[in-house]
């Protein structure tokens, strides 16, 4: 999911340690509680622990299994070994990695090989990176990518009516291929749903979101403040699709037309859906920038004074559901609010000095391993945050209702149904100097992100800001630092206290 606002977004797939450790130790051990009935044709929606497949959702394409029902099974073959002859001995993900190489034909011939090959060379992320390399945007998705792919290259090659994408293979067993599939299909578990504890405010005035929330830089859900919208009552799919015609939305790495998006997202059944993030729809179609307004609490935006050289700062977002955007933190150190206009989302954020389990940041913070999916995410590291040092704030905000994201805040988000929403990071006097902080880091090229000038992004904007607000800077610099200096200072009870445990230790 590239469609990201910040470099945070961008996942390590090669040399992602993380991932293989996600995928063997904490999913080996739950995929070997997969019931017997998956074992069978998996025609059954109930599986163990408590998860539950989405409605309709078909058994795994291939009979893929996952690995601890060949320790149970008699019969000691896995068609996985036997059909790789000397490569078998290849991590599956790195089966894939090589696969993933070759071009639609070599793929095609090497399925004939043996099933195993079949089954690997039929794995759908394959087909849907040589869908969006090779035909870009245009394509119209056909059910599943590998037929996306050949009716769009081979119009006259009736893929369709040949089954050519749906033998099932017996005794295959691959804990990476079904844990692809199952996080495909898995519902949300109405537990991971359960917890609400971010602090809800309907009608509050600027000056109590600034000092309450805004300053001590602290998340909150926002009700009615968007009542007024527009877009609230007119953005369907309908109207999104009759206004922008054409146009083309930025989706991941590719551009899409709405239309065909959306026919996309109604088929689509994978792990990480396509998701469209787009930072310039305003100016694609002017009549969507026109039917929202930044909501009051969020109208100081400092970066306005860089004017057309501001980095990207608004985004309209829809996706089905199941997308979403998985642990990060927003770009250059802004705070962002978060406004659905359709659909609802679950949010889970945690405060920066907690890094979310799962995650991990490179020292220098360009980049973040995580594991593949957000569903991935919940299913197996979810419960940790039971025993977490800090919980994290959670909520599921419905349309009508605006989410404030404060700066460097981790988060991650998934559409509980489809959703719209609109988006903007802006930065304010409460956190101007963090961004200026940021801004000026030594790996500045690799950190900053929005924009083409990234070097020069800390001098222009402080050069811009000093023009309009002379000696601003330096007020909040001497405002923060006596903030600091007062944070050192013990409280008034703590020197009475200390004061006290000193006499007495001298006294004896
Ligand atoms: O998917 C979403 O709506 C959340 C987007 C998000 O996290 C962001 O814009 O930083």
């Amino acid at each position: 999911m590239l469609s990201c606002k910040s470099l945070l977004w961008k996942r390590k797939r090669t040399k992602n340690k993380t991932k293989n450790e996600l995928r063997s130790k904490t999913n080996g051990i739950k995929q070997n509680l997969i019931s017997e009935k998956y074992q069978s044709e998996g025609e059954d929606e109930e599986i163990n622990e408590g998860f539950s497949l989405k409605a309709s959702a078909p058994s795994h394409t291939h009979g893929v299994r996952p690995l601890g029902n060949f320790y149970l099974n008699s019969s000691s073959v896995n068609s996985r070994n036997t059909g790789l002859g000397n490569l078998q001995t290849l991590t599956d993900e790195l089966v894939i990695d090589i696969l993933g190489l070759l071009g639609a034909t070599h793929l095609g011939v090497l399925a004939t090989v043996s099933k195993s090959f079949y089954v690997f060379t039929n794995h759908e992320p394959l087909w849907r990176n040589l869908v969006l390399e090779n035909l870009s945007g245009g394509f119209i998705f056909k059910g599943s990518w590998k037929l996306t792919y050949i009716a769009t290259c081979y119009p006259s090659f009736d893929a369709m009516n040949i089954g050519l994408s749906c033998l099932r293979v017996r005794d295959f067993y691959s804990d990476y291929l079904f844990q692809s599939w199952l996080c495909a299909n898995l519902e949300m578990k109405p537990e991971w749903l359960e917890r609400d504890n971010i602090i809800r405010k309907k009608g509050i005035s600027v000056e109590e979101f600034v000092s309450n929330f805004e300053e001590p830089n602290k998340p909150v859900l926002l009700e009615g403040c968007i009542d007024n919208w527009a877009a609230l009552q007119k953005w369907d799919r309908d109207y999104l699709v009759k206004l922008s015609g054409d146009l083309h939305f930025s989706v991941g790495p590719v551009e899409m037309k709405l239309e065909n998006y959306f026919r996309y997202s109604d088929q689509v059944r994978e792990e990480r859906p396509l998701y469209l993030f787009d930072p310039k729809f305003a100016e694609k179609v002017p009549r969507l920038g026109s039917e929202y307004e930044v909501p009051v609490y969020f109208r100081e935006d400092l970066f306005g004074l860089l004017g057309n050289e501001r980095p990207d700062y608004r985004w309209i977002i829809i996706g089905p559901a199941g997308s979403g955007s998985s642990f990060h933190i927003d770009p250059n150190s802004t705070s962002a609010w978060n406004a659905v206009i359709k659909g609802s989302k679950k949010w889970v954020l945690f405060p920066p000095d907690v890094t979310p389990p799962g995650v991990h940041p490179s020292p220098d913070g360009a980049e973040v391993a995580c594991p593949v999916s957000i569903i991935e995410w919940f299913m197996n590291f979810y419960g940790a945050t039971k025993t977490w040092k800090k919980k994290p704030i959670e909520c599921v905000c419905k349309a009508g209702e605006v989410i404030f994201v404060p700066n460097g805040w981790w988060h991650l988000v998934i559409n509980l149904e489809e959703s719209v929403a609109i988006t903007q990071n802006y930065v304010s006097r409460s956190n101007l100097l963090n961004v200026l902080d940021f801004l000026q880091r030594p790996n500045a090229n690799e950190l900053v992100s929005g924009t083409k000038d990234r070097v020069n992004l800390y001098e222009k904007f402080k050069n811009t800001f000093e023009a309009s607000f002379p000696g601003t800077i330096d007020q909040l610099m001497r405002k923060a630092e006596e903030k600091r200096a007062e944070e050192k200072k013990p409280s008034f009870w703590d020197s009475v206290t200390d004061s006290k445990a000193g006499a007495f230790k001298f006294s004896f």
